[in-house]
Parts: structure tokens; sequence; C-alpha cells
């Protein structure tokens, strides 16, 4: 959606706009995002925005980043890669719904209505050895909005956001990370978010749970877009503090663990994350690292 629509839907939120100063580009960008408005006395008022979509985000978004938004799509991870590889940066893919999503490893992601659905494409502020800890940023982002309305969570290696529970953990929301290079040879980074933000128990899969479980309240998914996003924007400003913070929320160091990478299985204890951002486990036969992998938190013998 072009800058204007964006600068004239926030005029609007200010009050009404005399008719020679609206950009028509600007006007059928709000038209074509069903913003509602009407024309009177020589200027646009604005009647109504959707509750969830391109205008509720933009209205209030802190963070330089354009927004596409779709109401279904099948994967946002995979318009946001073609995104990427046409050269396009610091641009989100938000979805309602998703048809298609993807889990890692080939694995597939519910995404019903109610979810946030978020693929966030931008130049790496990291050299390609240090690239896993970008990665981490979407773990740190989705534990730093869930606590903003008092959910608590904690991250098991390397991105399930998840909330303890005697019966077990619980997952929150999954990360999907992808990087590559562009036709001009420039490197992007795609951080795709799914975060269960205002599902009921009877439309997510066993094992999962919602903010709006959670936090037995409506959530509000424009809000979580905007604080999810201020929040990686944040992090990756920062790249340095992405260790701490996943440090800080983590459930898997200290844990006796079982990696699996697409080429090998290994056992241990968990202990750091390197400052490039893999996972150091303490093995019989030393220590290992691994960027990449599923991980089982096992019981100590
Ligand atoms: C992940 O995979 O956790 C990464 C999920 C990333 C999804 C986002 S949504 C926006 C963007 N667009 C996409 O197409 N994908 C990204 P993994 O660690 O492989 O976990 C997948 C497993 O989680 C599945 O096999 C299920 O067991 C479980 N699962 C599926 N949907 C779930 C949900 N909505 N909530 C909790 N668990 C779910």
């Amino acid at each position: 959606m072009p800058e204007t629509g964006r600068s004239l839907l926030r005029k609007l939120l200010a009050g009404p706009v005399p008719i020679e100063e609206v950009d028509p580009e600007a006007r059928t960008t709000l038209a074509a995002a069903n913003v509602e408005y009407s024309t009177r006395d020589g200027a646009l008022h604005l009647d109504t925005i959707p509750a969830y979509g391109w205008a509720a985000i933009v209205a209030d978004l802190a963070v330089p980043i354009g927004i596409e938004f779709h109401e279904t799509i099948p994967s946002t991870n995979d318009r946001a890669r073609s995104i990427a590889t046409a050269g396009d940066r610091d641009v989100a893919v938000v979805a309602a719904e998703q048809t298609g999503g993807q889990g890692r490893r080939d694995r597939s992601w519910e995404s019903p209505r109610g979810g946030v659905w978020c693929s966030i494409v931008f130049t790496p502020t990291l050299q390609a050895s240090h690239r896993s800890l970008l990665q981490l940023a979407g773990a740190v982002a989705v534990a730093e909005t869930a606590a903003e309305i008092g959910v608590n969570v904690g991250i098991k290696w390397p991105n399930d956001v998840l909330v303890p529970d005697t019966d077990g953990p619980k997952k929150l929301a999954g990360i999907l990370s992808e990087s590559g290079t562009d036709e001009d040879g420039r490197a992007w980074v795609v951080v795709g978010i799914g975060l269960n933000a205002d599902i009921p128990p009877e439309a997510l899969p066993p094992d999962a749970t919602s903010l709006r479980i959670e936090s037995g309240r409506d959530i509000d998914r424009a809000t979580t877009v905007q604080r999810l996003l201020a929040s990686v924007w944040k992090l990756r400003a920062a790249p340095e503090t992405i260790r701490t913070s996943w440090r800080d929320r983590s459930l898997t160091l200290g844990q006796v663990v079982r990696i699996e990478t697409d080429t090998r299985t290994l056992r241990g204890r968990a202990v750091d994350i390197t400052e490039t951002g893999a996972l150091a486990v303490e093995t019989d036969s030393g220590r290992e690292v691994v960027s990449a992998g599923d991980c089982d938190h096992l019981r100590p013998e």
C-alpha cells in the first residue's frame, strides 16, 4: 500500500481533511482497505476503519515498515520470500487467515482467523555467520508482546514460545525464519511469526494456547501486530541485546536435551547460546554447537 495512503489515514484520524489536499491515489488506497469516509462541507471525514486490516495496523504503527495485508493467503512466508527475492525490504506481510501455513521442516501450521500471521522482510543487520541471532529475535519479540498483556512465557530452543502448565507446556507461537539473497546479490531475512492471539480453544490444535485463553480477555490483533513489529525493529537495531533477552526467557538452558538436525542427533546438557546465536550442548564427547534443529527436553537420568 502506497505511503500516501498511510499519511492520509493519519491526517483523517486527527480530523476532516479539505478535499483539495486529498491525493486521489491515497483515497483509492483507503477505499481498497475498506476504510469508510464521507464528503461534507468540502472535506473528507473518516467514518470507520475495519477492526483488523491494513488501516488498523498502520494507524498507530511506530516503525517505518510497509504493511501488506491479506484477508486470506496460503502462507505469509511464501509471499514475503517473493517480495524479498524481488528486492523489496522493510515490509511486513500480514494475513487474517492462512490456508497453507508452514512450520519448520515441512510441518504445517494451523492458521485460523483470530491469530496474528505475520512475515517481516528486512536487510540483515548482522554478518551471515551470526544470522541465527536475528532468527531468535522473533521469539523474543513474541515474549515481550505477551508480557505487555500480562502473559508470561518461556522460549524453547530455537524458537517455540510456550506457556508453562501443570499438564505440560502449551505452544503459544512459533517462528519460521528464512534468509537468502536477491537477484542483485543483496541479503534478506524473513522472520515469520505465528502467534495465537485472539483464538478460542476449540479452534486450536492440541497442546496449543492463545493470548485470549491465557489472559481471559479479547485480544486486539492490530495492536498486537504493532507491538510485535516495534519489538522486532528494536531488536534488529540492537542485535547484541537479543542473546541476553533470549537467555533470560529460555526454558532450554540447563536442561538435558536431545537435538535432531537434518544430519545428526545429539544428546547432552544445553549450556548456552553462543554469540552467533547457536545452541551450545555439553555432550559425553565434548562441547557441540548447533544452529538449527528440533529439541526435546529430556528428564535428567
Ligand atoms: C513452527 O514450526 O513453530 C513455526 C511456525 C511458523 C508459523 C508462521 S505463521 C506466519 C508465517 N507464515 C507461515 O506459513 N509460517 C509462519 P514447528 O516448530 O515446525 O511447529 C509446527 C508444529 O506446531 C506442528 O507440527 C503442530 O504440532 C504444532 N502447531 C501447528 N499449528 C499450531 C498453532 N496454531 N499453535 C500451536 N501449535 C501449532
